[in-house]
C-alpha cells in the first residue's frame, strides 16, 4: 500500500487526501491549524463542497486517512498549501511563498531515499527549484544526508462547486524536475485520475496553470469592456455575446461585477510579476476587472437619491458557493453603504453578513429586500434568484449585473 503525506487540508488537499484514501492509499493529513485537524478527525469537511463530507467520513472511517499537526514518513509527499499575494509598490502585487517554504522545509525531518516531493499549490515559475533547494538547505542544516529525492508539479484544475468530480475526469499535467519525478507522479495521479495524464517539466507545469486562469481573466475582462460600450451605444450585452458565440471560433465569457475568488484574480499576477515589461495585456485586464465594482456601484447610485435603499442580491465571489472571500458583489455592497445608501444584502448562503459589511449593510430575506429597497441590483445569479422577474421589480430601478432576470 502507497503512503502519502498531505500538507495543507484545504479546499484541494482535504479532496486529494480524501480521494486518495479511498482508493486504498495510507493518507496522512497535515494541516496547522488545530480546527481543521479536529474536524476532518472527526470526519467532517470544514470547507463546503458537494459531496466532500461524505467522502472525508468515507475516507477516515475507513481508517485511511488519518490527520497530524507535522508530516510523518510516507513515500508521497503533497504539498496543498495557500500561495497568496502580497501588495507591492504601486498596482503590483508579488506571490508570498511562505506557507510552500514553510511545508517544503518541514519534510526534512522525514524524507527517505527515493521520496517523490509534489507540489500542488498555484505557484511562480521556479518555485519547484526552490521547494527542492528549501528541503536540500533544511537537510543541510539537520546533518542529513537523502539520496534520490525526486520533485515535481502537478497543478490542481478543479472548479469550486465541482471539486469531486473534476478532481476524477480533468485532464492532468504533471512536470518533472526531471523525466523520473514526472513518470512517478503520474503514476500517483493514475490511481483516481481516469482522464490524461501530460508529462513535462516543472517549469512548463507551472507557467500551464498561470496562463489558464490568466487567459479566463483576459475573457472575462473583454466581456466586461463590451458590457462597457453597450451601456454606452445602447446595446444589450446578453443578447450581444450569445450572438457573437454562435461563430464557431469565438466563445466570450459573461460581463460581471468583476472578477473574485481566490485563483482568476490572483494567478495572473504571478506572472506579470515575473515579466512585468511583457506583460500589457494581462495587467489591463486585471485592470478592468478591478475597476467593475466601482463601475457597478457608480450606476447603481445614477438612478437613486442620496441615502436610498438598495438590495444587494448576492454577496458570494460566484453562483450557487457560499465563499464570500474576495468577492466583487461584496466590494459592490460596501462601496453603496460608503456612499451613504442603505443596504439590504440577500445571501442565500450566508448566515452572517461579512466583516467588511457588519454594522453597515443588513442580511435579509429576498422578500424583505424586495419589499423595503427603493432599488435593486443582482450581483451574483445563484440558483435561488432563478425565479425572479422583472414584474417583481415593481418599476423600481434595477440593475442586473449577471443578465438573469426575464421579463
Ligand atoms: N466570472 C465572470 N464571468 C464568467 C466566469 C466567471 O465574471 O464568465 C467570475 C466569477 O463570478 C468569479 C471569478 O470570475 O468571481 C472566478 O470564477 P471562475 O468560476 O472562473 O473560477 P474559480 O476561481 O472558481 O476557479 C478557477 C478555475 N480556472 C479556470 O477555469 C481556468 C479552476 O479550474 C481552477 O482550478 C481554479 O481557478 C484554481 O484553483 O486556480
Amino acid at each position: 500500500m502507497r503512503n502519502v503525506c498531505v500538507l495543507g487540508l484545504g479546499y484541494i488537499g482535504l479532496p486529494t487526501a480524501s480521494v486518495l484514501a479511498t482508493r486504498g492509499c495510507a493518507v496522512l493529513g497535515v494541516d496547522v491549524s488545530p480546527r481543521v485537524l479536529e474536524a476532518v478527525a472527526a470526519g467532517r469537511a470544514h470547507v463546503e463542497e458537494p459531496d466532500l463530507d461524505v467522502l472525508v467520513r468515507a475516507a477516515v472511517g475507513s481508517g485511511n486517512l488519518r490527520v497530524a499537526a507535522a508530516p510523518a514518513p510516507a513515500d508521497v509527499f503533497i504539498i496543498a498549501v495557500p500561495t497568496p499575494f502580497r501588495e507591492r509598490e504601486g498596482s503590483a502585487r508579488a506571490p508570498d511563498l511562505s506557507f510552500v517554504e514553510a511545508a517544503a522545509r518541514s519534510l526534512a525531518p522525514v524524507l527517505a531515499p527515493g521520496n517523490l516531493v509534489i507540489l500542488e499549490s498555484t505557484s511562480p515559475v521556479g518555485t519547484t527549484e526552490k521547494v527542492r533547494g528549501w528541503v536540500e538547505d533544511e537537510l543541510g542544516r539537520l546533518g542529513r544526508r537523502v539520496d534520490g529525492l525526486l520533485f515535481a508539479h502537478c497543478p490542481e484544475r478543479v472548479l469550486p462547486g465541482q471539486v469531486l468530480r473534476e478532481l476524477v475526469t480533468n485532464d492532468r499535467i504533471c512536470g518533472g524536475l526531471t523525466p523520473e519525478a514526472a513518470d512517478r507522479a503520474r503514476d500517483l495521479y493514475a490511481s483516481f485520475c481516469t482522464a490524461r495524464i501530460y508529462l513535462t517539466d516543472a517549469r512548463t507545469a507551472e507557467l500551464a496553470k498561470l496562463a489558464e486562469n490568466a487567459y479566463r481573466d483576459v475573457n472575462i475582462a473583454y466581456a466586461n469592456e463590451l458590457a462597457a460600450v453597450c451601456e454606452r451605444v445602447g446595446v444589450d450585452v446578453w443578447e450581444l455575446i450569445p450572438l457573437a458565440n454562435r461563430h464557431p471560433r469565438v466563445n466570450i465569457l459573461r460581463p460581471g461585477p468583476g472578477v473574485g475568488g481566490h485563483c482568476v484574480a490572483v494567478d495572473p499576477w504571478f506572472i506579470v510579476d515575473a515579466a512585468p515589461d511583457r506583460t500589457p495585456l494581462i495587467r489591463a485586464a486585471r485592470a478592468v476587472n478591478d475597476g467593475r465594482p466601482a463601475a457597478v456601484a457608480s450606476r447603481v447610485r445614477e438612478g437613486l437619491s442620496p441615502g436610498a435603499a438598495v438590495a444587494c442580491l448576492g454577496l458570494a465571489f460566484k453562483p450557487d458557493v457560499d465563499d464570500l472571500r474576495e468577492s466583487p458583489a461584496v466590494a459592490v455592497a460596501r462601496l453603496l453603504a460608503d456612499a451613504g445608501h442603505r443596504v439590504l444584502a440577500v445571501e442565500p448562503h450566508a448566515r452572517e453578513l461579512p466583516a467588511e459589511l457588519r454594522g453597515r449593510a443588513e442580511l435579509v430575506t429576498l422578500e424583505d429586500a424586495l419589499a423595503r429597497a427603493d432599488g435593486v441590483v443582482l450581483l451574483v445569479d445563484h440558483r435561488a434568484f432563478a425565479g425572479l422577474r422583472i414584474a417583481d421589480l415593481r418599476g423600481r430601478p434595477f440593475i442586473d449585473t449577471r443578465g438573469m432576470v426575464r421579463a
